[in-house]
Formats: structure tokens, sequence, C-alpha cells
């Protein structure tokens, strides 16, 4: 049986940053990944218009000064072959690929107490779109049929699984009848998808269908677009790299991402976030700073007024100019109407787009409304809704991610006494500080639930912890501790935290998947942390307090 420190489960920016930082403090580490190549996320959310929401120059590693001069990126928001050649080369660049095999899922991961370790097994992934249609509905990176499989044993564990990896394939009656192309966002084929002249249908309008939709409309005969729930999206306002700015940064590199980590969310320290309320300004002063905002483009239009997701009326008045800027783009009053969103601006996660609204101009492009009627069924050849079929010759699922928690539930996890993780989490998902999970020792999550995750520019939040988990190891060792472990205590106070933080803003108030509302029967637990730096400083304390929280033995 093959033996080794710790196993890494997933290669993309995580895994590949963890499984150098562990090679360099002399750990034996293997990473298992159920792609082909590296990259996670990046690798495969390849539909079309995928793009990054935070700016080049800071959703990039900063472990390394040479890594982070020597890149250069071509645009302001890296679209993914971009994003994925930036993981091949950081994978080629520190040589990761010998420690990581690829084409290869890990089904289980159990512990055991007598020797402290965890025997993980591991088999043939399959790799053609996450096996996502062929092994039912949502339910991909299981091992490929008849896989054999291999039993390793590891004192660590640690899942860099990601937050938004693990496809949400909503359950539709007659899925499997349907007879024409079929297609996930979220697990993309890796050949060129050609929609000329077909009857494309999508169903979602969640941040992937927004980038999806103005592309698709520009290829396809007719586009259909299945829309539940509208949403809010700003201008991405995307351009060529401003080659002055990049000189700029990367003259005062580490500076820059030092400002950075002192913001609510780690990013955009220079896009000027705004310190006063919305609800003290005068009305044209309000105006005045959103108009700008729109202007500008990305999340800093949610930085115009520090109080938008604290207070109703600065939400409102943000959502207002929202709607009426898509008043001003959508021809159609009907369409406009039905595109306007009426919940809290930024309680969904805020949307960038480019042309999205303006797609919807175009004569080969229409909205059908299933927020009153739900799709009835999938036929052979279309989409039933509201007693009316709609003939497609494709069909995209836009429809999201059993975010934060899917791709940890899907693998059967069983920590002390035999315990299952999803047993645990079936109420919530309990970890504390998103790192350690209380009946699970020598396991750790990179981005869990309960960290800032999702909420904070994923990089950063990604090598903090990283960084945290390798020192921790390396403290274990050099005091010869064997297991470590989060405290029920300490675990159920942070969780009570998190919530309580949340509770103080707009966040809880719409069916986001922050908190596991887009997946039936997921419990309704609001999940990221909301604040990077608190979150640093407590991670900091933890560690430099031998532990705090953990049980090490
Ligand atoms: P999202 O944001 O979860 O969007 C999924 C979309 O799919 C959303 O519009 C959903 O409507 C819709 N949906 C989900 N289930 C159904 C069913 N059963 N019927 C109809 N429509 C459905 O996922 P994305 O991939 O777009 O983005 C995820 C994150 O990736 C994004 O936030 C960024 O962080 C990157 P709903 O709103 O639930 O009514």
């Amino acid at each position: 049986m093959r033996k080794f420190d710790a196993v890494v489960v997933g290669a993309g920016f995580a895994g590949l940053y963890m499984v150098h930082r562990l090679r360099g403090l002399g750990f034996s580490v293997r990473a298992f990944e159920a792609g082909d190549g590296v990259g996670g996320t990046w690798y495969w959310n390849r539909y079309p218009g995928a793009r990054c929401d935070v700016e080049s120059l800071e959703y990039s590693y900063q472990f390394s000064e040479e890594l982070q001069r020597e890149w250069s990126w071509s645009e302001r928001y890296a679209g993914q072959p971009e994003i994925l050649r930036y993981a091949n080369h950081v994978a080629d660049r520190f040589d990761l690929r010998r420690d990581i095999e690829f084409s290869t899922s890990v089904a289980s991961a159990h512990f055991h107490p007598e020797t402290s370790d965890w025997q993980v097994e591991v088999g043939a992934a399959e790799t053609a779109e996450r096996g996502l249609w062929s092994n039912g509905n949502g339910n991909g990176d299981r091992l490929g049929d008849g896989a054999g499989s291999e039993t390793i044993r590891t004192r660590f564990v640690i899942m860099a699984t990601g937050c938004l990896s693990a496809a949400n394939l909503p359950a539709f009656v007659g899925l499997d009848d349907y007879e024409g192309a079929k297609y996930h966002t979220g697990a993309w084929p890796h050949e060129e998808v050609d929609f000329t002249g077909l009857r494309v249908g999508i169903i979602g309008t969640g941040s992937s269908a927004i980038q999806a939709i103005p592309l698709i409309a520009e290829q396809a005969g007719h586009l259909t677009v299945f829309q539940r729930t509208p949403n809010f999206s700003i201008p991405a306002r995307n351009r060529a790299m401003d080659r002055e700015r990049e000189t700029e940064v990367k003259a005062e590199y580490p500076a820059f991402r030092a400002r950075n980590k002192l913001m609510p969310a780690g990013l955009g320290a220079d896009m000027n976030p705004m310190h006063d309320e919305a609800v003290l300004a005068a009305d044209a002063e309000r105006r005045r700073r959103f108009e700008e905002r729109w202007q500008t483009g990305g999340f800093s239009f949610m930085d115009s007024f520090a109080d938008l997701l604290r207070t109703q009326e600065a939400n409102d008045a943000a959502a207002s100019f929202v709607r009426e800027q898509i008043r001003g783009i959508v021809r159609d009053p009907d369409t406009a109407d039905l595109l306007s969103p009426h919940n809290v601006i930024g309680c969904k996660r805020i949307c960038l787009d480019s042309g999205y609204f303006e797609t919807y101009n175009r004569p080969n492009v229409s909205l059908v409304d299933i927020s009153q009627a739900p799709i009835e069924k999938i036929t052979r050849s279309g989409v039933r809704v509201g007693g009316r079929d709609i003939e497609l010759d494709a069909i995209v699922f836009a429809t999201g991610f059993d975010a934060m928690t899917g791709a940890l539930t899907r693998i059967d996890i069983r920590g002390r006494g035999g315990r299952t993780l999803r047993g645990k989490w079936a109420e919530g998902p309990g970890a504390y500080l998103g790192l350690g999970i209380a009946g699970f020792p020598n396991l750790f999550i990179i981005t869990g639930p309960g960290s800032p995750s999702v909420l904070s520019n994923m990089l950063p939040s990604i090598e903090q912890h990283v960084e945290w988990i390798a020192d921790c190891m390396d403290y274990l060792r050099g005091r010869g501790y064997s297991e470590i472990e989060a405290s029920p205590q300490a675990e159920e106070e942070w969780v009570a935290h998190v919530r309580e933080v949340a509770d103080h803003t707009l966040y809880p108030t719409c069916n986001s998947w922050y908190l596991g509302a887009n997946v039936p029967g997921k419990p309704r637990v609001f999940m990221p942390y909301l604040g990077f730096p608190p979150y640093l400083e407590k991670c900091n304390a933890v560690a430099a307090n031998d532990y705090e929280g953990f049980e090490l033995s």
C-alpha cells in the first residue's frame, strides 16, 4: 500500500500550491485530480465567455515574486483559456506534475484512529464532462465504470476540491429522454461546441449564463433563455490590459497585495471604495456616484457607498438605478421588466457582463419566464413549459453548483467512529474556520464553509489557507504530534459567529447559493465568512496560541 504524509484532493489553484508548499517543507505528498489536467474550476468551466470577475492583476498567485512579475495578463479580466494557461505555466514552472495523478477520482477517505491516519480510495475518473450525464443527475466525479481502485494511506488529507466545482443538475423530468445535445456550463466539453444555426435553449440566468448568452446568441439560429429569477449584472468593461497600470502594479506588487488584504473582500483597494453611506447622501450625489461606477464597471459598483449591503434603503437606491439602466438598454419594455430583479442587489452574487442585456435586443433571442410556471419536463425534442413545447437542437444547463459543500459530501468521507461527513453536515456544514472539522482529525479543507472563500478574492484566500495548513503540519511534526482535530465547542462558536456576522447584512434575505438555497433539500445556512481582514487575524492568533480551538495529541 502506498503511503504519504499528505494526500491532496484536486489540482486547481489550491491543490497546486499545496503540493508546492508541502514539498518545500519536505513532506511526501500526492495530489489526485479527476480532470486530465490542472486548473480545477477553470479546467471544467470552458463555456463560451467564461471569464474571471476579479481583475487579473489580483486574481493570481503572490507566493512567488518572480512568478507575479514575469507573467503578463492580456486583459483587465482574464478569460478562461488564459487562466488555464496560467495554471499550466505554474504547474510547469514549479515542476508540480510529478506529484499529481490525473484522471483519478477520490471515492472515499476513512480515518483510522489506531494509526492516526486515513485510508483513501482512488480510481480512474470519468473525465468526459465529469461523467455528469452518464452517472445520473448531478453526480459527477464518481469512479469510472469497472475501474479498479487503489487504497492509499496518508497521515493528512487536504481537500482542495473548490467551492464551485460540483455541478448542480436539477432532476428535470425527462432529461434522459432528450435526443438533442446537452451541456452543463460547469462541465463543458473540451472540443469546440458549434451552435451555428441551431435552436439553442439555456436554462438559468446566473453568472455563467450571463457570460455565455451574448456569445451563444451570436452563433445560434435562435436562443431561448429560460429564466426563473432575474439577476443584477454590472458591465465588466473588460478591455486589453492597460500596460501602464500593469507596470505600476508590478513596480510595487507586494505593497499592492498588502493593500488589498486590508479590504473586506481582500481585493479592490485601488478601486477607490467609498466609506460614506448612501442613506446620508443627497439624491444627486447618489446618482452621480452610481453613474460613475456603472461606467467604471466591475465590482466597484457595490463599493459606491459603504452601506449597500447593510441597509435596505441604500440597497433600494442602487437596485433601482440598475433597473433603470436595464430599461434604458432593453428595447422591449415587457422583456426589460422581466429582466429586472426585485430582490436585494448583491444578495445573490453580483454578475459582471459584456453585452448581456443588449443581447435581448437581437431578433434571434427570446426570454421565457419560468418563475410562475416551472419547466414541466424535458421532452425528446425540447422543453415543455406552461403547456407549450419549445423545440430545441441543444440545451445548455447553466444551473450552477452545489456550492461550497457538494464537492466534499459527494466523497464518502468518514471520520472518528465511522461518522460520515454527509451525516454530520445534514443540518448544515460545521467547520472551525472553514479549515478543520470536529470528528475528522487530520483533515483540512482549503477555503471551506465558514471561511471568506467565495466572498473574497479566491487566490489570496487559497494562499492563506495553504500556508496556514503547511505551517500547522510543520508545527505538529516538530513537536511530535500525530493528530489535530477541531474541538466541537470551537467549531460551534465559529459557526454561530459566521451566522451572526451575516445576520447584520442583507445577505440572508434571498435564495442564494451562499445559503445553499439553490439545491433542493440543502440546509439553509449562510456558508462564507464575511470579512477577510478579521479572518486573517483570527487564523494568525489561533496558530500563535498553539492552535487554539484544535485538540492536538
Ligand atoms: P448560479 O448563479 O447558481 O445560477 C444558476 C441559475 O440556474 C440560476 O439562474 C437559477 O435560478 C437557475 N436554476 C437552477 N435550478 C433551476 C431549475 N430547477 N429550474 C430553472 N432554473 C434553475 O450558477 P452559475 O454557474 O451561473 O454561477 C455560479 C457562480 O460561479 C457565480 O456566482 C460566480 O461566483 C461564479 P434561481 O436563481 O435559483 O431561481
